[in-house]
């Protein structure tokens, strides 16, 4: 815990969600669900923490129009997703974002707080924006101040993400510490990104410099959550690589962009660090490390998928799990809201 979350006296709890804007990803479950899960079971700095795991439909809805029924099924299917990989929902609150409402009642307030200038600056906005931003959803720009009211609607100390989103943890930090300075009060934490282990950036199967995404294009590109064992090995040999051998160590991979996310997966999946991974696969020729690669992504993988297949199948128990996860968050977000608005001076 840093100085600032002991000064304020928070009691330390985790918040995370992941868009169901596709199916999830490889990237997703390295640098997101299995670290929700670890924070679920083991705790945070060895001490157990209350996990809040959110679906964030809102969000999904900003970059482009979903057919309202393929919404409905990438949003159970993530919650499938997240308790096939291991979270408990007796354990953790889980939640889809629209069904606790007191997200974007706060994201409201955070959007009078938020400057325009910190807005644009953002390089998630730059990027889905591109060139192209005056036709781009004001929900879209307006995304990192809602994304700031879901954390900050739990009084959420610590958020797990991948290194992609540190700069929206950054912003929503800067909306805490504004609100709070504004209304002179020490109201909202100041929240941390916990951003470990070997693969917080895992990179596309197809060019090592660019983001393993939900929405890329190219299917290739990517590990499916719900890929057969055939589809991961074929994508794991197909992947681009180049002719020279593993290095001994992890210098050797600086230029090499997509060896380097080779050894981070398999350092991800086998749940060791990057520089253990390259010290057990040095020297190996990509004909050799492949398949050994496939071999374990299919082994931590494919229980995961058939999981997800047996869960989707019984779509009322999900939605049963979901409003339960509802009802439970309303506990902490209703007060929460509540005292905001008192402190904004809204009558009521
Ligand atoms: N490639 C990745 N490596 C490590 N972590 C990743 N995350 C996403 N991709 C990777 C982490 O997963 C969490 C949820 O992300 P999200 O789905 O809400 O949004 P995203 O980061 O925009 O993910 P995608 O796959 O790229 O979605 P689309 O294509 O819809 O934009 C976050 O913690 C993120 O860091």
């Amino acid at each position: 815990m840093t100085e600032q979350t002991q000064r304020t006296g928070f009691t330390p709890r985790v918040f995370s969600g992941i868009q169901p804007s596709g199916g999830l990803t490889l990237g997703n479950y390295l640098g997101a669900i299995k670290r929700f899960v670890d924070m679920q079971d083991r705790g945070l700095n060895g001490q157990p923490v209350e996990t809040v795991y959110c679906m964030v439909d809102l969000h999904a809805i900003t970059a482009k129009l979903h057919d309202p029924e393929t919404l409905r099924r990438n949003t159970r299917e993530l919650c499938a997703g997240f308790i096939a990989a291991g979270v408990d929902p007796e354990k953790s609150v889980l939640i889809n974002q629209s069904q606790v409402p007191e997200h974007a009642q706060l994201a409201w307030i955070f959007n009078c707080v938020a400057r325009m200038g910190w807005m644009q600056r953002m390089t998630q906005w730059k990027d889905k924006a591109g060139k192209n931003s005056e036709n781009a959803s004001l929900g879209l720009f307006a995304y990192p101040a809602l994304m700031a009211a879901d954390i900050l609607i739990y009084h959420a100390t610590h958020v797990p993400v991948g290194e992609d989103q540190k700069q929206h943890i950054e912003l929503t930090r800067d909306i805490a510490a504004k609100f709070n300075h504004d209304y002179g009060v020490d109201f909202f934490p100041i929240t941390e990104p916990v951003i470990e282990g070997a693969a917080t950036r895992v990179m596309s199967l197809r060019d090592g410099t660019k983001k393993m995404s939900k929405s890329d294009p190219s299917d290739a590109s990517r590990i499916n959550m719900t890929d057969d064992a055939d589809a991961i090995a074929k994508k794991i040999r197909k992947a681009k690589t180049d002719p020279e051998p593993l290095p001994e160590t992890l210098d050797g991979l600086k230029d090499r962009p997509d060896a380097r996310n080779l050894v981070n997966i398999f350092a991800g999946l086998s749940d060791i660090s990057a520089e253990d991974a390259i010290a057990q696969v040095a020297g190996q020729q990509f004909g050799q490390f492949k398949p050994m690669l496939a071999d374990l992504a299919v082994a931590k993988l494919a229980p995961i998928s058939e999981e997800m297949a047996r869960l989707m199948q019984d779509t009322a128990e999900i939605d049963a799990i979901l409003n339960r996860g509802a009802s439970r968050a309303r506990e902490i977000t209703a007060p929460v809201l509540k005292r905001t608005y008192d402190i904004v001076g809204m009558v009521g």
